[in-house]
């Protein structure tokens, strides 16, 4: 069984409650039970944090592995364009992670061009929708346990 940590950046706690147009109805707690209904059969068992701080997100990186996750989904929110702290957090434990964006952010503005996570991710996920957030972590346990 992995043990993988999902992580949220700033501001999805409003998932399905403000802009449905650029980010779906799905709550997050939604999302949340559906990758939580998956991952048994996926041979995953999942936690769940959500943060709207830079050092909190840190901080649960840190934590993850500590506990000893295997690795790491992660939709770091605006944090994704600014965040040298998060990209050495995720590197300083070298916990494999896919980062996810619910929105086409590359059909926006151009300071969401840019991440400090993608080129150090195993994996980027972008304008899927919430459906990204399962396909993360398909991507993620298929790395994680090669055929
Ligand atoms: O598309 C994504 O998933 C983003 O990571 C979302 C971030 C944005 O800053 C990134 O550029 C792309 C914003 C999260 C805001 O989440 C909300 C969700 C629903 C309603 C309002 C905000």
């Amino acid at each position: 069984m992995k043990s993988v940590w999902v992580l949220q950046g700033p501001n999805l706690n409003l998932l399905g409650m403000r802009e449905p147009e650029r980010y779906g109805r799905v709550t997050l707690a939604e999302v949340q039970a559906r990758l939580d209904e998956i991952a048994p059969s996926l041979g995953a068992s999942l936690t769940h944090h959500q943060d709207n701080s830079e050092g909190g997100l840190v901080d649960c990186v840190h934590r993850a592995w500590r506990a000893g996750a295997h690795g790491v989904v992660i939709n770091p929110g605006a944090y994704t364009h600014t965040s040298v702290a998060l990209r050495d957090a995720l590197l300083g434990t070298a916990l494999p992670f896919v980062e996810v964006h619910v929105s086409n952010v590359f059909a926006r503005e151009s300071f969401r061009h840019h991440s400090y996570l993608s080129d150090v991710a195993a994996g980027v996920i972008v304008g899927c929708g919430t459906v990204g957030y399962e396909l993360a972590l398909r991507a993620l346990l298929a790395r994680l346990m090669p055929a």
